[in-house]
């Protein structure tokens, strides 16, 4: 558990990359109800913060990114502190994949169950070679709740996202990789500098166009295409009220790096 004086989400800010690390480790940094709480508080100071332009994602500790809810709490609950529960985990996660800056997850061990679905509402997935991942709540007897069902089918599509959530298996780092659950596989030592580094060249690209992208793909699949293909040129048309845009075409014909405003 945390309590006020024991936070159990650290938030850190280096530059114009914010980080936020689930700090819990003798659980595995299992989400239980005040974690999430925590979260969301990080969630809403960086949201506060106004000009972070990447989020990084990770867990404390060399054995788990997050092992999921927490079991021993759900062993305890009616079916509607089971909703209580599952629509805070909802919450919390469609907070962090509606923030408007890019989000990468560094995975530095298990992501199970609640903590895949964590990674899930990242945008961009770096995990290190010893990460496992999956849904396994059927093996207890559940089904994903904080969003797996849908956001894994969005992400792999629907034919493998049954395999791994009815059978509850759970892949290693290469097998992640090879059906796109996870983006870049490095080795344990190098997860951290790989994700920064990704992070800060996601910092330092233009704000504007990177909320506008953000927004459209996180959307795409989930209308018909041809409104989808209509936002897209609203969007398009709306960066070109941007001062990113002047600069950026200056830049380019000026040969030389943009400097970006974020409007
Ligand atoms: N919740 C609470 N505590 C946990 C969790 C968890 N999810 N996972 C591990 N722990 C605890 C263990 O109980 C243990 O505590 P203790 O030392 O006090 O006995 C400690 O963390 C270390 O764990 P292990 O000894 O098991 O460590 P191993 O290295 O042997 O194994 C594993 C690591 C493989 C990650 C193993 O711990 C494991 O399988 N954990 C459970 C993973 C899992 O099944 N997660 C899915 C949970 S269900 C879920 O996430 C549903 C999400 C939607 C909820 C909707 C709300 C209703």
């Amino acid at each position: 558990m945390s309590d006020a004086a024991t936070p159990t989400v650290v938030l850190e800010r280096t530059g114009a990359v914010a980080s936020i690390r689930i700090d819990r480790p003798r659980a595995l940094n299992a989400l239980d109800e005040a974690t999430l709480r925590d979260l969301a508080r990080a969630l809403r100071d960086v949201r506060r913060e106004g000009d972070v332009r990447c989020l990084l994602v990770t867990g404390s500790g060399p054995k788990a990114f997050c092992a999921g809810a927490d079991i021993a709490a759900m062993a305890e609950m009616s079916p509607l502190d089971a909703r209580a529960y599952s629509a805070l985990g909802h919450e919390v996660f469609d907070r962090l994949a509606a923030l408007d800056v890019p989000v990468v997850a560094a995975v530095n061990g298990a992501a199970l169950g609640g903590g895949l679905e964590l990674v899930l509402a990242c945008d961009l997935v770096v995990a290190s070679e010893h990460a496992k991942l999956g849904l396994p709540e059927t093996s207890l007897g559940l089904i994903p709740g904080f969003g797996g069902t849908q956001r894994l089918a969005l992400r792999i599509g629907v034919a493998p996202a049954r395999e791994l959530i009815y059978l509850g298996r759970v892949i290693d780092a290469a097998e992640a990789l090879r059906i796109g659950l996870v983006d870049r596989v490095v080795a344990a030592d190098a997860l951290l500098p790989e994700a920064t580094k990704l992070a800060g060249e996601l910092a330092g690209r233009a704000p504007v166009a990177l909320r506008a992208a953000k927004r459209l793909v996180g959307a795409a699949g989930r209308s018909d295409l041809a409104s989808g293909l209509a936002r897209e040129i609203d969007a398009f048309s709306a960066t070109f009220a941007s001062e990113d845009r002047t600069e950026g075409l200056r830049a380019f014909l000026e040969k030389r790096a943009p400097v970006w405003k974020g409007r």
